[in-house]
């Protein structure tokens, strides 16, 4: 089969275009990867052809081997609909999880999305918590949660009570919470250090003054996380612009409520008395 033909490169061109029309992606903003299946690789690597091995940038040994969808670096979200094979492609990894080497796409030149090595620690963190289950990590620049980045304190908790706040639904998309990176230069180790510790107990993580990153199972669970995060954002920035007094808002006992009616548990620790 094409690459274009399946199944899950449908799903990746929805995603990228979805969040396109959102507006999270300006020109280059943001970046997408998936980890295929390996009935997915075998479904279309008749369509393969190898290029060069290169460095990834940091070491990714429990994803030694796999295949990954993922955008490419400069290329713009608008035109995935329009040009996918330009704009994204298939990486394959070493047996050691050092190098990649591009097998499909961007086909008039050009090389993995910048973010490459925060989306791969990411998916390593994510893939042993969950057993292989989450395959999809989505990075974007959603303006209302970047927005709060400026206004509420830069910690998990701030974060992640005050999102809760702004729509009932949100401690039950979320209810491990959310991370907050401090503002750290992009597209190298470090901040893929930091991300993928966060990673490890949440599935958001947000970087000050840049964008979120959502890690899940699919692309519409993991498309629909990052925009409850950004709907609750907008509520949230709403709210502000009128006043900085909350009239009412869910108090920690009933967050408590909602816990045990939909059967997530919330940690404590957001759950906090203002
Ligand atoms: O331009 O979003 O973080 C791609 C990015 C880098
Ligand atoms: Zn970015």
């Amino acid at each position: 089969m094409k690459v274009l033909d399946a199944e899950f490169t449908q799903g990746f061109i929805r995603m990228a275009n979805d969040g396109w029309e959102q507006g999270w992606h300006e020109r280059n903003g943001g970046n997408l990867s998936y980890r295929m299946k390996e009935s997915e690789v075998a479904e279309v690597k008749d369509d393969f052809s190898n290029g060069e091995w290169k460095p990834i940038g940091t070491t990714v040994p429990n994803l030694a081997g796999e295949f990954f969808m993922v955008t490419g670096s400069g290329k713009y979200f608008r035109n995935v609909i329009i040009k996918p094979e330009d704009s994204f492609c298939i990486i394959e990894l070493d047996d050691k999880g050092e190098n990649y080497r591009i097998v499909w796409g961007l086909v008039n030149g050009g090389r993995p999305t910048s973010e490459l090595p925060s989306h791969l620690m990411n998916h390593e963190v994510k893939k042993l918590k969950t057993n292989g289950a989450y395959r999809v990590i989505y990075h974007a620049h959603p303006a209302n949660t970047i927005a709060l980045t400026f206004v509420l304190p830069l910690t998990d908790e701030a974060f992640t009570r005050e999102l809760w706040e702004m729509a009932t639904e949100c401690p039950v998309v979320f209810p491990d919470g959310i991370g907050v990176v401090p503002w750290m230069v992009p597209g190298g180790r470090e901040i893929a250090v930091e991300t993928s510790k966060l990673m490890e107990k949440y599935d958001v993580a947000i970087w000050a003054h840049h964008g979120m990153f959502a890690a899940g199972e699919d692309f519409d669970l993991t498309f629909g996380l990052m925009h409850t995060v950004e709907k609750s954002a907008e509520i949230l920035v709403k709210t502000l612009s009128m006043t900085n007094v909350k009239r009412q808002t869910i108090k920690p006992d009933e967050f408590r409520e909602l816990a045990k009616d939909f059967k997530v548990s919330l940690p404590e620790r957001f759950l906090f008395e203002k």
